[in-house]
C-alpha cells in the first residue's frame, strides 16, 4: 500500500498527458479528473491548476498541458472563470492569469497572444506597487490586480482545442 501513491501520481500524470490529446474514455478515472479536466466555454477550454506556483511557472504548467495561462476577453468569461475556481478550489482564492507587462512597463500583454481588448482591474489597479508587479491576478474582490510575478498562487489555463 506504501507503494501506491507514487504509482498513482504517475498513472495521473500518464492520463494527464493522453488527456492532452483528448483520449477517448479517460474521464472516468475520477481521481484524476481534477487535475486534468478541461471545461469548455464557448471555443475554447480551461482547467485551474491548484498547487501555488510563480507566474513563470504556472505558464510552463500550461503549457505543459497544451496551453497558456487563461486570457480573458469580457465580463462574461471574468465571471465564469471565477465560478471554475470557486467550484475547483472551493474559495474565491487569488490565481494567476495570462496577462503581464514584464517586458515594458504599463504595455500589458497576454501569454496566448489574445489582443487585449477587455481588463477588470480593481480600483488603483495596476499600480506597480514598489515597482515590482508585472503579472496578474484574479479574485482581487471580483477584480484584477497586478502583483508581482514570484508570488506563489493556483492559475487558470486555457487552450484553444
Ligand atoms: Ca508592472
Ligand atoms: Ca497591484
Amino acid at each position: 500500500m506504501a507503494s501506491a501513491l507514487p504509482l498513482l501520481v504517475l498513472l495521473c500524470l500518464a492520463i494527464g498527458q493522453l488527456d492532452g490529446r483528448r483520449v477517448k474514455g479517460l474521464s472516468r478515472y475520477k481521481i484524476c479528473y481534477y487535475r486534468t479536466a478541461w471545461t469548455r466555454l464557448g471555443s475554447r477550454y480551461f482547467v485551474v491548476e491548484p498547487r501555488s506556483l510563480t507566474m513563470a511557472d504556472a505558464e510552463l504548467n500550461c503549457i505543459r498541458l497544451g496551453g497558456n495561462l487563461a486570457s480573458i476577453r469580457s465580463y462574461r468569461e471574468h465571471v465564469w472563470i471565477r465560478g471554475l475556481i470557486r467550484r475547483v478550489l472551493r474559495s474565491d482564492k487569488h490565481a494567476w492569469i495570462g496577462l503581464f507587462d514584464a517586458v515594458q512597463e504599463r504595455k500589458w500583454l497576454w501569454t496566448d497572444g489574445s489582443k487585449v481588448r477587455y481588463t477588470r482591474w480593481a480600483r488603483k489597479q495596476p499600480d506597480n506597487h514598489r515597482g515590482k508587479e508585472d503579472c496578474t491576478q484574479i479574485n482581487s474582490g471580483d477584480y484584477w490586480n497586478d502583483r508581482p510575478c514570484t508570488d506563489r498562487v493556483p492559475s487558470v489555463c486555457v487552450r484553444r482545442r
